[in-house]
């Protein structure tokens, strides 16, 4: 079925094309175009629906003007939207105007259900806050947002590309009963690059290592010769701090912990055999914990890992006195950082042989609903298109890393043909420029793969450039954060979730520390059920079943 009504549209399609293009060599535009948009119904337009709207790829996006309506979120102190480059040219474009209805964020979340619930709301809504899911899914099926698959399928040749290649934004933007109400923002720039754990190449020449650890006991053996010898070269062998991180975020939930469980999120759920699991229920979590508990112990793990401020580790960190942390190397002073920081790659261990890092999904749900009140769908889903264009699919230079960054050539511009790096154009030096002027850089509905890195800046080069070799190629998903629950569901796993994760925080640092014995680790993991992680896990399950549902 599905097929059948894919060729009929693309023969459509092609009909339509075919005869603008008669249309527009018989230099008749004008006369060409009348007809078509008073006799709506006739099937010679680029849809059946709305014969002004020009079929797919041709500019502009419609014959005669159109004014589209939208609601949208600023930050605070930013321009109203019509005062932006990006949309003063995306009309020139595409022949649609403007009216924005401007509501900073402290006003937005209040306005936007006002309007919602009375009934008084624009064509679109544009940058929803926190509450786009709950929106999308209390609007979506009572028709106030239009259910976009379909135009999707005909207008959105970019969007719909974007979603064949990334099921997990299709499952991450699909509604409870199966629908998609709302446009997404998925970004990956190289400062959104993640960082499991970093240290000095210098430390690890100082101590006669040569080879990157890739097991949980190499790790062990370059901590212990950081601690033993004089790693940070200033004379005195007793000042060094082998591995210092701030909690059990990061390092610990990311890389160590998963070295022995084999899931990629050390402290949440995980899907492992097709079963919902949780990291810290595991038992190879205990193995874990004795691991970290020797580090502790052998004074390897900073003492103060769960005592102090990310102020006073960052301030340890620029000092030369860490060997690992569990940071970016772009947190170091980048005047007295001159030697390669080295990243450390998922580990093995006794109990796992699988090298995992949990995979990134940079993703905010609802960043553009179109309304029921919008008499020109068809534009506008192919005014939204425009936003998810990659480099190559441009439209007079715009597409998604034109939101970002502005105009390449105009605004900023690769040094060199490998894209790897990119340096600003005067008068623009950085966001704040863009922000002001051209764009609004984050959060507008599109799509965004932009690993250029900013040049003059040598630490983010070295983490862009570490995390592409020793993380990326290891990435898995863990439990799909963007899973959707009910409402029933979330009151009730909510709970259970943010006990669950305090008592895993506070038990789990006690055995590293030693202040609770791990001979209490039955206890621990009995706790952990009379809290309610059986009952947690039957929520994560359903909710499972719609997420692969939705990756078809
Ligand atoms: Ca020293």
């Amino acid at each position: 079925m599905k097929k059948a009504l894919a060729t009929f549209l693309c023969m459509a399609l092609c009909v339509s094309a075919l005869s603008g293009c008669g249309n527009e060599d018989s230099g008749t535009k004008e006369q060409s175009s009348q007809p078509q948009s008073e006799q709506g119904g006739q099937t010679e337009g680029a849809s059946d629906d709305d014969s002004n709207v020009k079929p797919v790829g041709e500019y502009p996006i419609v014959e005669e003007p159109i004014t589209l309506k939208i609601m949208g979120r600023k930050d605070p102190g930013a321009p109203d939207w019509d005062e932006l480059e990006l949309f003063k040219r995306l009309t020139e474009i595409t022949n649609i105007q403007f009216e924005f209805e401007m509501l900073e964020n402290s006003v937005f979340s209040e306005q936007k259900n006002i309007a919602l619930v009375g009934g008084e709301y624009p064509d679109m809504i544009w940058r929803d806050d926190s509450a786009a899911t709950t929106d999308e899914e209390t609007y979506g099926p009572q028709g106030i947002f239009l259910e976009l698959s379909d135009l999707i399928d005909r207008y959105a040749p970019n969007i719909k590309a974007m979603l064949e290649a990334n099921p997990d934004v299709k499952a991450a933007i699909t509604s409870l009963d199966g629908k998609i109400y709302g446009l997404p923002y998925v970004f990956t720039t190289a400062t959104t690059q993640g960082h499991t754990g970093f240290f000095d190449s210098r430390w690890m020449e100082n101590v006669g290592i040569t080879k990157v650890p890739e097991t949980t006991d190499e790790l062990y053996e370059m901590l212990k010769a950081f601690k033993e010898q004089d790693a940070n070269g200033n004379g005195d062998p007793n000042d060094e701090i082998p591995f210092t991180c701030v909690g059990l975020n990061t390092t610990m939930r990311d890389l160590l912990i998963p070295a022995f469980t084999g899931v990629p999120d050390g402290l949440s759920f995980n899907v492992k055999d097709g079963e919902v699991v949780y990291a810290p229920a595991l038992p190879e979590y205990k193995e874990f914990l004795l691991y970290a508990h020797k580090l502790y112990e052998e004074g390897l793990l900073d003492p103060e890992f769960s005592s102090h401020t990310t102020q006073q580790w960052q301030a340890k960190m620029k000092s030369d006195m860490c060997g690992g942390y569990s940071g970016s190397p772009t947190g170091l002073d980048p005047d007295t950082t001159t030697t390669k920081q080295l990243s450390l790659p998922p580990l093995t261990s006794p109990t796992n042989s699988q090298k995992i890092l949990k995979k990134p999904l940079y993703l905010y749900p609802g960043r553009a609903f179109i309304t029921d009140k919008c008499e020109n769908p068809e534009a506008a889903m192919r005014l939204l298109d425009m936003f998810y264009a990659t480099e190559e699919n441009a439209v007079s230079g715009f597409c998604g890393t034109t939101v970002f960054a502005g105009w390449e050539g105009e605004h900023w511009e690769y040094t060199d043909d490998t894209k790897t790096a990119y340096r600003w154009i005067e008068p623009v030096t950085g966001f704040g420029d863009i922000n002001k002027t051209v764009s609004v850089n984050m959060e507008l509905p599109g799509y965004l793969n932009f690993p250029a890195m900013p040049v003059g800046a040598p630490l983010m080069e070295n983490k862009v450039e570490q995390v592409k070799e020793m993380q990326v190629p290891y990435y898995t998903a863990s439990y799909p954060a963007n899973a959707r629950f009910t409402t029933e569901e979330s009151e009730r796993g909510n709970v259970i979730e943010n006990d669950l994760y305090t008592q895993v925080v506070m038990m789990t640092t006690k055995f590293i520390t030693g202040e609770e014995s791990i001979d209490n680790f039955d206890a621990y993991l009995e706790a952990l059920n009379h809290i309610g992680l059986p009952e947690l896990i039957e929520i994560k399950k359903a909710a499972l079943e719609r997420w692969n549902e939705a990756l078809k």
